[in-house]
């Protein structure tokens, strides 16, 4: 492939076949690009995706959910969606699949994987056709989607900020959430080993490494961290961690509804607070697709799995832990990132 240059100025490059094999998942149709300089590890779609999200027209009311995998994105999405389109919790569309009343305009990348065929599953399709009859999908659905929504719109987005247009938080809101590194692979591992879309198959000590060394697509974590870190000054951009969620939900639904200006009281927030939590999104079962979990498993225990911090204790055998403190250690230095209460001693 010619090295192609994106509309954000990025260079992409066709990733290495050791890349490609040591990632040990199921292929990509069109293979997989390395985005330069920071490296994003993308399906071989990506490029056109992300120059497609160059044509999009924000809007001032927008708010884009904006995370690494597995940092709490679903979780986030239905805190901002309720805050602003079911605050009484008694409207009817909120029936609907958070990942269709949220979009993903990262989504279209995934599609490339040879489990789905190059094809948006079934129900995404579905909304592509009933919004934009007969059009075609060969610049990809998601920004369409998004684009024929109805606002506020709440946008799901796992594309890190240098992709993305560089004046986007002048026009936007956007909610950047992120995790304690090691949950957050502990999820990715148990979420990539238990879908049919990638199948990955090893340890967890294989998918650390693989993290570590920014192998795995949606690599590298940390330019996705600290590019959104810089910003939290920026009057429209929110950071939140997963672990202040967890302890403290009341307290960070005080600080979203000030940051969307939603003027919600502290019973309407209480309630959002028990309608959001892990066991009743999980009862709810809000996924997207059967297409996306293996058989064997009950699908909402694949996608809804623990909901907590920590659990990366049960999962690092002690080299691991040793190995990734030393990777955040190294990552945060010379930075006011303090993720010291990541670490395990
Ligand atoms: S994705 O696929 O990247 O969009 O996944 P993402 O939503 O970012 O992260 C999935 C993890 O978030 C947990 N989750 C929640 N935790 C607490 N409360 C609520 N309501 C909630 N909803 C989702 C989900 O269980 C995944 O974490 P793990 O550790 O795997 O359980």
């Amino acid at each position: 492939m010619m090295s192609r240059q994106l509309l954000s100025g990025h260079k992409v490059e066709q990733a290495s076949e050791e890349v490609v094999k040591n990632m040990k998942i199921l292929p990509f149709i069109h293979g997989v690009v390395r985005i330069l300089p920071e490296g994003w590890l993308y399906p071989g779609t990506a490029p056109t995706f992300i120059d497609r999200i160059h044509s999009v027209k924000f809007r001032s009311n927008d708010v884009m959910v904006m995370t690494f995998p597995k940092c709490g994105t679903t979780w986030m999405n239905e805190i901002v969606w309720t805050m602003l389109h079911n605050p009484d919790l008694e409207n009817p569309k909120a029936d609907e699949t958070i990942f269709l009343r949220s979009p993903d305009i990262s989504f279209d990348m995934i599609f490339d994987s040879k489990f789905l065929g190059g094809k948006p599953m079934e129900p995404i399709a579905k909304r592509f056709e009933e919004k934009h009859p007969g059009r075609k999908m060969d610049m990809g659905v998601m920004a369409d989607i998004i684009e024929a929504l109805e606002g506020p719109r709440v946008i799901k987005c796992h594309f890190p900020f240098p992709l993305l247009p560089q004046d986007i938080l002048d026009t936007i809101k956007v909610v950047y959430v992120t995790r304690n590194p090691k949950d957050m692979t502990t999820s990715f591992w148990k979420f990539f080993s238990t879908t049919n879309v990638h199948e990955f198959c090893g340890d967890i000590d294989s998918f650390a490494k693989l993290i570590m060394n920014d192998g795995m697509i949606y690599c590298p974590y940390w330019p996705h961290v600290k590019a959104a870190w810089e910003k939290r000054e920026h009057p429209n951009l929110h950071f939140v961690f997963y672990e202040d969620l967890i302890s403290d939900a009341m307290q960070e639904l005080r600080k979203i509804n000030e940051f969307l200006g939603t003027r919600l009281n502290e019973e309407k927030l209480e309630a959002i607070k028990r309608y959001t939590s892990f066991s009743s999104m999980k009862s709810r079962k809000e996924l997207l697709s059967d297409d996306l979990f293996k058989k064997e498993e009950p699908k909402e225990v694949v996608f809804f799995r623990k909901g907590i911090v920590g659990d990366w204790k049960k999962n690092f055998p002690p080299e691991l832990q040793a190995e990734m403190d030393q990777w955040i250690k190294k990552n945060v230095t010379g930075t006011d990132l303090s993720l010291s209460w990541a670490l395990a001693e």
